[in-house]
Order: C-alpha cells, then sequence, then structure tokens
C-alpha cells in the first residue's frame, strides 16, 4: 500500500463511527425458541455496559440504539438512562418505537382500520420523539410490521393514506435537531402485503412526511437478489438515505454478522458513499447501525467482529481511485472499472487499520483484546447469579 493510500484508508477510519443495538447484547432466538447465554444481558444496565465494552475496543461505536419498549420501564426517567450510558462511556444514539408487540396491533399500527389504533400508536411514537429530546438523540428510527397476510385483507390504498397520514402528523412533532428514519422490509411479519415492502414506498412515504425524513436501508431486507448498492446510489442522489441497519443474510432477515456471507457487498455499498462524497465533495450525513442477533455466538464477541469487519470495508471503499474510475468509465472499458474495484476489494488495509487503533490507543486486535480481558468471565458469574436471583431462564423455561 502507498502513504497516499495509507492516509486515504486512515482518514476514512477517522470519520468511521458505527451504532450498536441494545437488543443485540440480550438473549435472542429464532421463532422457534431461545439459547440462553450466562454472559447475556439482563437490563439496561448490562446492555450499555457491553455496549461500552465494544466501544472502549474498538473506538468507533460511541452510541446506542435503544428500543423504547425494551429498554425504557414505564415512568422512569429517560434522562436516568442516559446518565447509565455516559456511565459505561457512550450515549444514547437512535430511538426505535415499539409498533409491533403490544395486542393492539394485530391488525396493524399506522395502517390500522381502526382509528384509536392508529392514534396509540401516533402518541407512542411522540412519547419517543419525547424520550429522544431528553436523552440527546437526534434520531428517531421507525420499522414497521404493518401489513396484510391474504389478499383482500385490506385496502391496500387506505393503509397508505393511513401511513401518509400519521407520518407527517409525526413529523411535525420532531425537534429541530430531530431526523425520522423510514424503514423497509418486504414480508415478516406479514406474508402477503408489507405496508412499507421497499424502498420506493419509503422514500414517497419519507418525502411525503417531511424534510427530516428519510429512508434507512436494512441490508437484510431485501430479496436475494436485488442490488442494494444500486438502491444506497439512488436514495444519495435524491438526498434520501438516513441510514443503515447492517447484518448480512444467506435467505432472508437472517440477522447474521456483517460481512460474514458477503463482505463484497458490503464494500459495493460503501464504494457507493465513497463515491457520491468524492464526487459531490461533501460526505453524506448516514446514521451506520448494526441491526443484528446473536443467537449462537457469544454477543459482545459477534459485534465486536461486525465492527472491525465495517471498519476494514470501508476503509478498503475508500481506496477506490475515483479518477482511474471515471476514466475506465468514460471509455466503457468495462473490465479496467471492475478491476479498480477489486483492487481495493484485494488491498490489505491491516497496516491501516493497526495504525489508527495505535494512534488512538485501541487494542490492535480488539477481539482478541476482549478474550484476554476476563470480561465474559465477569459478565458470565454476574449475570448467572442474577438470573437464579430473578428465577429466569431456569430448567430452560424463560420467566
Ligand atoms: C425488523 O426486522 C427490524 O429490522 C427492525 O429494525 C426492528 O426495529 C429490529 O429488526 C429489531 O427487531
Ligand atoms: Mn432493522
Amino acid at each position: 500500500m502507498t502513504l497516499a493510500q495509507l492516509r486515504r484508508a486512515r482518514a476514512a477510519l477517522d470519520t468511521f463511527r458505527i451504532e450498536t443495538p441494545s437488543w443485540g447484547f440480550a438473549d435472542t432466538g429464532t421463532r422457534f425458541g431461545k439459547f440462553f447465554q450466562d454472559a447475556a444481558a439482563i437490563d439496561m444496565n448490562d446492555k450499555l455496559a457491553d455496549a461500552g465494552q465494544v466501544h472502549a475496543l474498538t473506538g468507533c461505536c460511541p452510541t446506542v440504539a435503544v428500543h423504547v419498549q425494551w429498554d425504557f420501564k414505564p415512568g422512569e426517567d429517560p434522562k436516568a438512562v442516559a446518565r447509565l450510558a455516559q456511565h459505561h462511556g457512550v450515549k444514547i444514539g437512535a430511538i426505535n418505537p415499539n409498533l409491533f408487540q403490544d395486542q393492539c396491533y394485530k391488525w396493524g399500527s399506522f395502517g390500522n382500520n381502526d382509528p384509536v389504533v392508529r392514534a396509540a400508536a401516533l402518541q407512542h411514537c411522540v412519547d419517543s420523539v419525547a424520550i429522544g429530546k431528553a436523552v440527546g438523540s437526534d434520531c428517531l428510527s421507525l420499522w414497521f410490521a404493518d401489513g396484510t397476510n391474504y389478499p383482500g385483507q385490506g385496502s391496500i390504498r387506505a393503509r397508505k393514506q393511513a401511513f401518509e397520514d400519521a407520518l407527517r402528523a409525526l413529523h411535525r412533532k420532531l425537534g429541530p435537531k430531530q431526523t425520522m428514519l423510514v424503514e423497509y422490509k418486504p414480508f415478516e411479519p406479514a406474508f402477503y402485503a408489507t405496508d412499507i415492502a421497499d424502498w420506493g414506498m419509503a422514500l414517497l412515504l419519507a418525502r411525503k412526511a417531511g424534510p427530516r425524513a428519510k429512508v434507512l436501508v436494512d441490508t437484510g431486507h431485501h430479496y436475494n437478489a436485488q442490488n442494494i448498492e444500486q438502491i444506497v446510489a439512488w436514495l444519495l442522489d435524491e438526498d434520501m438515505l438516513g441510514g443503515f441497519h447492517f447484518n448480512d443474510r444467506r435467505y432472508a432477515d437472517d440477522d447474521l454478522t456483517l460481512g460474514s456471507i458477503d463482505p463484497y457487498q458490503v464494500f459495493r455499498i460503501f464504494h457507493e458513499i465513497h463515491f457520491f462524497a468524492a464526487d459531490r465533495g461533501r460526505r453524506p450525513k448516514i446514521a451506520y447501525m448494526i441491526d443484528q442477533c446473536h443467537n449462537e455466538k457469544p454477543k459482545i464477541e459477534a459485534t465486536i467482529q461486525t465492527v472491525v469487519m465495517a471498519q476494514e470495508l470501508y476503509a478498503k471503499a475508500a481506496l477506490v481511485d475515483h479518477a482511474a474510475l471515471r476514466r475506465a468509465q468514460a471509455k466503457n472499458d468495462v473490465v479496467a472499472a471492475e478491476l479498480i474495484l477489486k483492487q481495493a476489494f484485494f488491498a490489505d488495509v491491516a497496516p491501516a487499520l493497526a495504525g489508527w487503533r495505535k494512534a488512538n490507543r485501541l487494542p490492535v486486535d480488539p477481539l482478541a483484546e476482549h478474550r484476554r480481558s476476563g470480561y465474559v468471565r465477569a459478565a458470565a458469574a454476574d449475570r448467572k447469579r442474577r438470573r437464579l436471583e430473578l428465577g429466569l431462564n431456569q430448567g430452560g423455561r424463560f420467566a
């Protein structure tokens, strides 16, 4: 690697931050069941401590995304949670309202045909905006499980219009610094027509909601053959890309660790972002977030793996020679253009990462350092004891 390339990779790493999800540290599973881990977080203090451990080792995860219903107790002062985060060396990031677990959402939230339920869903989002303001979060992240399971079950157009109205009303409640992200997903839990099924629907709804509404791309929320980097490039060009939920998958929304299946795809996504920034002369404001469930892997290890992989791929994508790429594209030199991407993808950025970590007084190998630290052993002993005291997860039963 040349000195200029090293500098480019280091400069990219200086700007790269990725948010961890509180729910990635807790016991999760599939719809068939959960397998418990002694070291999994039990409560918000544990989740924030684990997020703090990831940030202390990687230096690029200063914020933690929270799910309102899972992380805030009713009546609790959100500022107390913000203080807890600070105690663990992190801050509260994106606020995720929960519009899919309560019984009232059986027929949807914003898309429900009952105005009473729609109002309750809107109120929960407005309360989430207030939590965001209290904890200093500038991002409200919205995912809707709404949809129908059978043809004819609902009016697709009426549901669309209900979403337009509610999102517009919610946008009016945002603070001046807050952004609202609209996430899409093709299916699950609805299997006939998800109300916000793809990026085009999310884009239209965000546009109608107001200027601070953008689209959130969850990499697991696409059909297998879909070209995610093309979606990213279009959203960038429309100034509508607000953020990512990163994960990898083989089939659907598998929530596997980033780059475990297809690192080249993540590289291509980052390439579109760097290429856009180079063309426009400005770096787009994008919230990079992780949305993964680690069912078998130890939670913190899987999170560190993800963060390290994201840094590596972001640095590699920063090495693409944009001037050469533009020349190759102008000449329709397909082979040269492709090779320019491949050269960057296969470049060894390990020295750049090691240099960046040393300069930031971080361990050169965050995963090895985590394993060496004894953090998990201590957490497992403490959490196992507390689970026993609380009567949780005993004999395979989840209390
Ligand atoms: C839904 O599959 C999703 O991607 C949404 O972002 C949720 O908030 C998240 O997963 C947590 O389960
Ligand atoms: Mn997601």
